[in-house]
């Protein structure tokens, strides 16, 4: 069965990290025991092709070199020690970025074992557990499925990780709506539990198209997908189709949740139809679908004001929103390390599923048909 290699690149300035990371990934110990000269090698097993490069300050030619003949490796990873300084780590990065063409955001940074990581890291990175279980599971999809399409996941471009052996039926789409800046790709990535999404405090729009990342959540088949502020009122309305199509198109198979993202500081003007124009995109019923998902909730502990307070204060054109979707939020903090919010978040996700699903049976059974 010929399946096409997960190719890895492995960068940085250590090299035994680098050599420890190839072993795991490729298992046996090649990649400790041999030459301590800096150069390009290959290691190869039956599912990786790791290539390990050398330091980018002693020998930049050959990274150059090696982004100019894997133009498109799976992965491109950073291995950085305990203690690493984030901004050297970018200036790390904006280096390869210039070197090899490549966009920042296709750099992961590999947080060394145990590192907390805290989320406030400008460029893209992940854990050792995570980055390992996505490898196996690119691994597998590619062995199950050798002459598909299959294909590293790569947000930027729209494209989508699917998992292995299981019916895209099962899929929980939860697709991120929203206003620019209220927190839709940084609440992505918090699902995701890793920096995936470009997410940053700025004055004008930062997601530009609708992306799509699958992950796995307590045995769940979860796709998140993030979208730029479709219903802006300076988005051209054939922009705006295009972003609905590829919304759409991510979203087909399984059953979707709509995340209206909010943050809880304020309640703006271009927020007030946003759940019409949802509804004239995606469907009437579509409030149905539809959670909201306040964000910055540590605001609201500064302001010392309880989340009964902060409903207490809805604006009446909120209220009827809140009201439509069923009264049903959830309250995310990006900014903290895990506390539970995902898990709530999913259990709510959960019990709209299933009504989701009693719906679409009782409309095949020729009962009445909810959405
Ligand atoms: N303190 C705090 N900041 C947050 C939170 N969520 C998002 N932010 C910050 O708000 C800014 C905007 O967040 P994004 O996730 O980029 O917002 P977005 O909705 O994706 O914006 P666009 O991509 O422009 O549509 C970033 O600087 C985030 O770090 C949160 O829960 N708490
Ligand atoms: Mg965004």
């Amino acid at each position: 069965m010929s399946h096409k290699k997960i190719s890895v690149v492995v960068l940085g300035s250590e090299a035994a990290l680098k050599r420890a990371l190839i072993t795991v990934i490729i298992g046996g110990d090649e990649a400790v025991k041999r030459s301590v000269r800096e150069e390009t090698e290959i290691y190869e097993n039956n599912n990786y092709m790791v290539i390990y490069t050398p330091d980018l300050n002693k020998l930049s030619e050959g990274i150059k070199n090696v982004f100019a003949i894997n133009k498109e490796p799976d992965m491109s990873l950073l291995v950085v020690k305990e203690g690493f300084s984030t901004e050297e780590v970018w200036q790390q990065i904006d280096e390869l970025h210039k070197l090899t063409g490549k966009r920042t955001e296709e750099f992961t940074v590999v947080l060394p074992l145990g590192h907390e990581h805290t989320g406030h890291y400008p460029f893209r990175c992940c854990e050792m557990s995570n980055l390992f279980s996505d490898m196996r599971r690119m691994a597998k999809e590619r062995y199950l499925k050798p002459t598909s399409t299959s294909h590293a996941a790569r947000p930027d471009e729209g494209m989508s990780m699917e998992v292995a052996g299981k019916s895209s039926d099962s899929r929980v789409n939860l697709v991120l709506m929203g206003m620019s800046g209220s927190g839709k790709s940084a609440s992505g990535n918090t699902i995701l539990g890793q920096r995936i999404f470009l997410s940053e405090p700025s004055s004008s729009p930062v997601t530009a198209e609708c992306v799509a990342m699958d992950t796995d959540i307590g045995g769940r088949w979860v796709r998140v997908i993030d979208t730029p502020d479709i219903f802006d009122d300076d988005t051209d309305s054939s922009t705006k189709k295009q972003h609905v199509k590829k919304c759409r198109e991510l979203s087909e198979g399984g059953s979707t949740v709509y995340l209206l993202v909010m943050h809880v500081s304020r309640f703006t003007d271009g927020e007030r139809n946003i759940l019409k124009k949802m509804e004239k995109a995606f469907g009437s019923k579509v409030h149905e679908q539809t959670l909201i998902l306040f964000t910055r909730e540590d605001d609201l502990k500064q302001g010392k004001k309880s989340q009964e307070d902060f409903m207490s204060s809805f604006t009446p054109d909120l209220k009827k929103i809140f009201a439509k979707c069923g009264n049903r939020c959830v309250w995310f903090e990006n900014n903290a390390p895990p506390s539970g919010q995902v898990e709530r978040l999913m259990k709510m996700v959960d019990q709209m599923v299933d009504q989701i699903l009693t719906c679409r049976t009782k409309s095949w059974s020729g009962g009445s048909s909810c959405w």
